[in-house]
């Protein structure tokens, strides 16, 4: 009699492990991808260190589906530091999303978002109130000798007259030398400023770093038009159609000569943005033109990101190569792409500084993160106060323990 619970659990176990074993063998074919086409050689497997090429698990499997040439060329670490002079953290200053740094008559130039005074938000009179850091501000510049001392020369771009298209707010700025012309792009905001608002990206160009700047009379760039709201709620997240990737911002805007055209990248921001299993949703594109002032047409391969924030873009080896930060399940990397539209990644970096000013004095086709060794970044001192630092990077080649010898 002792006997039959003992049976009965030999049988009970040896059911569940069949029905495990169904149920596993169901999981391996729903995640058979792709790399069933995939050869794995001998090779492959050893560098991968797979124990059994016919039980692949799915992480496996996205492992081979990687090119076999990922180096660490792309990797970096990075650090920052403070300022010196006018640029040096100010109490009740906000300086923020410094441009790239170029040299000129011998000195570095950079751009950057200046206003003055907290933030009050949304919740008070909007008319009256700064709704952000980036509200109610102008665009500034200053010069180095060093990169690290930097001199405050003055207004570049002041916001335009009441019922422009700036008339509110003119930030995050970019600097674009072609052709002995200089040309700063920038979003823009026009009041009234609040929580729907549509961002634009304005343009001003000059024949001397100094200005005087000519500003265009219209946007260069604005958000698409296919979303539509839901109520009349001051609710950016109630929407009846969410519409392309870029229906609610176009920001952080920068401008590359690429193949004989101007390629200008952007941050989108979409109606209705959603939270995603990689944080918010953001993407980029880009726009082309013919000519620095436009008119730029929208790729129709937008959006050219899954991720990212502040565009940080350069020049290399005959493509594009785009830092994403800060959003999305593809930040902290570095990607590259051989015709500025189709990126993949090439490192995965632990973190990366934001709103990078890039150096486009560094000679970007030395080496692919050769451009990354200095710049400029912001970073927030308070949620109404921001600073810009600076940043260098190095490269990792090994993993080396305290005395161990990298050869
Ligand atoms: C940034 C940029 C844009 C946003 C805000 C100011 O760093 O992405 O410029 O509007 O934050």
């Amino acid at each position: 009699m002792k006997r039959v619970p003992q049976l009965l659990f030999v049988c009970v176990y040896f059911i569940l492990f069949a029905c495990n074993d169904k149920k596993q063998e169901k999981v391996e074919k729903e995640v058979a991808t792709t790399t069933d086409a995939v050869e794995v050689t001998d090779e492959r497997q050893d560098f991968l260190g797979i124990t059994n090429k016919d039980k692949l698990s799915a992480a496996s499997k996205r492992a081979l589906l990687w090119p076999e040439d990922l180096g660490n060329d792309w990797f970096f670490s990075y650090n920052v530091e403070d300022l010196k002079g006018d640029l040096a953290y100010e109490e009740g200053v906000v300086r923020r999303d410094p441009s790239a740094i170029i040299k000129e008559n011998g000195k570095y130039y950079v751009w950057y978002t200046k206003s003055v005074g907290p933030t009050d938000g949304f919740a008070g009179d909007i008319e009256k109130d700064k709704v952000f850091p980036w509200d109610r501000c102008d665009i500034w510049y200053a010069t180095s000798e060093d990169g690290v001392t930097w001199k405050e020369e003055g207004p570049a771009v002041l916001r335009g007259e009441k019922g422009a298209y700036d008339d509110r707010s003119v930030f995050t700025v970019e600097i674009m030398k072609h052709e002995d012309m200089y040309y700063l792009s920038y979003q823009t905001v026009k009041s009234p400023y609040n929580v729907r608002v549509k961002n634009q990206v304005g343009l001003a160009w000059a024949s001397s770093p100094d200005g005087p700047w000519e500003k265009s009379k219209e946007p260069i760039l604005s958000p698409a038009d296919n979303g539509v709201w839901k109520g009349e709620a001051q609710n950016r997240f109630a929407v009846e159609k969410k519409g392309d990737f870029d229906s609610h911002k176009v920001h952080d805007p920068c401008i590359v000569p690429y193949n004989g055209k101007f390629y200008l990248y952007y941050k989108g921001e979409q109606m209705g943005e959603a939270i995603t299993f990689g944080g918010r949703q953001i993407r980029h594109g880009v726009a082309i033109a013919d000519n620095p002032k436009g008119p730029y047409v929208k790729s129709p391969y937008n959006p050219i990101s899954n991720s990212g924030h502040e565009i940080c873009v350069w020049n290399y080896n005959g493509g594009i190569a785009s830092l994403i930060t800060t959003d999305g399940p593809e930040k902290n990397t570095v990607q590259w792409s051989p015709d500025g539209i189709n990126f993949e990644i090439k490192a995965v970096i632990k973190g990366a500084p934001h709103a990078i000013g890039l150096n486009r004095t560094a000679d970007n086709e030395k080496g692919p993160v050769e451009i990354l060794k200095w710049g400029l970044t912001h970073e927030y001192r308070s949620y109404n106060y921001q600073y810009i630092r600076r940043f260098t990077t190095t490269q990792i080649k090994r993993h080396t323990a305290k005395g161990e010898k990298a050869e």
